[in-house]
């Protein structure tokens, strides 16, 4: 059974809607969409824990990590489920984004669903720098503009 889960993004001047779709629970999950409203250049993108907006983007907590690991790159085996990498955008502002990633799941444990997505100010240094917040966000940076993931009709 495919699952599709939508995110719209609403910071107060990025924003966006991306879509996530997984044929089933062991296949990639493939995230699409565009944003808009950004700085020229690379800015990180996680899943954070918590569907929480209440007080804005912060409230959704640290990047989703049920495993307990270290930030890291997407394609790293020491990452967070939620580390997504970066999206670039152009000198349009706009980021197109396609993105396959084998962490991230629309069901079971490391299901997504319920979860904030977010793209930040900065780029994500991928945890391989000195940076003292490396290892734990890739110093990415303000949260520009967040959304809950939500299930999307087939
Ligand atoms: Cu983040
Ligand atoms: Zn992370």
């Amino acid at each position: 059974m495919p699952t599709k889960a939508v995110c719209v993004l609403n910071g107060e001047v990025v924003k966006g809607t991306l879509w996530f779709d997984q044929a089933s629970g062991k296949d990639p999950v493939v995230v699409t969409g565009e944003i808009s409203g950004l700085g020229k250049g690379l800015h990180g993108f996680h899943i954070h824990e918590f569907g929480d907006n209440t007080n804005g983007c912060i409230s959704a907590g640290a990047h989703f990590n049920p495993e307990g690991k270290d930030h890291g790159a997407p394609n790293a085996s020491v990452r967070h489920v939620g580390d997504l990498g970066n999206v670039e955008a152009g000198n349009d502002g706009i980021a197109k984004v396609k993105i396959s990633d084998k962490a991230i799941s629309l069901e079971g444990a490391n299901c997504i669903i319920g979860r904030t997505l977010v793209v930040h100010a900065d780029p994500d240094d991928l945890g391989v720098t000195t940076h003292e917040l490396s290892k734990t966000t890739g110093n990415a940076g303000a949260r520009v503009a967040c959304g809950v993931i939500g299930i999307a009709k087939l």
